[in-house]
């Protein structure tokens, strides 16, 4: 957005540790506005709406793991849910010609028997996230068309990249077979290897959520790849990458979900026709990208250096602190 000559705000939720280390690493954490907000709270969402006057809005805000809306489901439905329609209520007050993106999700369809999805295909969520987001999507389309809002859903199917979360599984894998390739640990326990996900490059697919708000009339589109792999595949090639034997890897009946979607893979061809969207990195490309990236990063801590490249919480990485506060 930066690059489009946008000014950008971003809201951040306040926490006692700070958790800014992906602007950083973009290089864009001097270059943006930050408000404090909170999507439980309408009254802060009123206020960035005043001190940013936006023409266009990402809502990205979420409780987005699907595994631990399981165990806060209302929780996970306050925030994923309600929070749009809070979102939504404020922006109808303030000006309602501010455009709006929605990220929906292509766990919307959840175990519907349909092999490519696309933006006719019935939903079947499967998970109190996936629900959340459904009800978003809907709200999303009765503003639409109750109040002629600019409100489009980008229904997108597993995006990644080396900023995604440790709890993800794309980067679980990438991050555990560069810690076991460079002696740092010696196996991953994941869960499900049989699921099957549409695994994207994220940079590309924010692309594509800013193309569809630059159309004319308001929509919902699916963003993918059209092709879909299991957890055992993107194991694999992340082991050959590494140069890791993965019978390292270990499948943990403690690490499923109550219950889980088999196979998801998205058809993106409203994208392709309407917005001249496509996805251009291969899976063995993703996959070459974070598990590469993950190995420099450990390379240099075994080196000395310490910096923040996940949330000090974040699964069994706690152990990386910020040596030089100064610095973050
Ligand atoms: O990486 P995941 O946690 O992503 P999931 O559940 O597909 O959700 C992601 O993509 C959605 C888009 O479709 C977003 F809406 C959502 O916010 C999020 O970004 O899990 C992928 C698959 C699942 O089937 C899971 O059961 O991997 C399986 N899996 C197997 N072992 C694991 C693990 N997932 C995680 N997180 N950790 C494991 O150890």
């Amino acid at each position: 957005m930066l690059g489009k000559g946008y000014k950008v705000f971003g809201t951040y939720r306040r926490l006692s540790t700070p958790n800014f280390w992906r602007l950083h690493y973009l290089d864009v954490y001097d270059k943006i506005t930050l408000i404090s907000a909170d999507i439980m709270d309408a009254r802060s969402i009123s206020e960035a709406l005043k001190k940013s006057n936006p023409d266009e809005i990402y809502h990205l805000a979420a409780q987005s793991f699907v595994g631990a809306s399981f165990d806060q489901p209302l929780y996970t439905s306050d925030i994923t849910g309600f929070g749009t329609v809070r979102l939504l209520e404020e922006v109808k007050k303030y000006n309602q010609e501010i455009k709006i993106y929605q990220a929906s999700s292509s766990e919307m369809y959840g175990n519907v028997k349909t092999k490519l999805k696309n933006e006719d295909t019935p939903f079947h969520p499967s998970s109190p996230y996936a629900i959340a987001k459904l009800y978003s999507y809907w709200m999303i389309n009765l503003y639409r068309e109750a109040y002629g809002i600019h409100a489009s859903n980008g229904i997108l199917f597993n995006h990644e990249s080396p900023i995604r979360g440790l709890e993800f599984v794309t980067r679980k894998i990438s991050n555990g077979v560069a810690k076991i390739s460079l002696g740092l640990s010696d196996n991953l326990k994941l869960g499900n290897l049989e699921a099957k996900r549409d695994w994207g490059y994220a940079p590309e697919y924010v692309e594509g959520m800013w193309m569809i708000l630059q159309q004319k009339r308001p929509s919902d589109y699916v963003l993918a790849t059209n092709e879909s792999h299991t957890v055992k595949d993107l194991v694999d090639e992340a082991c050959r990458v590494a140069g890791v034997s993965s019978s390292k890897i270990i499948s943990s009946k403690v690490n499923f979900r109550p219950f889980d979607v088999l196979d998801l893979k998205g058809d993106y061809l409203k994208a392709k026709k309407k917005l001249g969207w496509k996805p251009n990195t291969t899976f063995k490309k993703l996959v070459k990208i974070m598990v590469e990236e993950d190995i420099i990063r450990w390379q240099r801590w075994l080196k000395g250096e310490h910096f923040p490249w996940d949330a000090a919480t974040s699964g069994d990485d706690s152990h990386i602190v910020m040596r030089n506060k100064t610095q973050f």
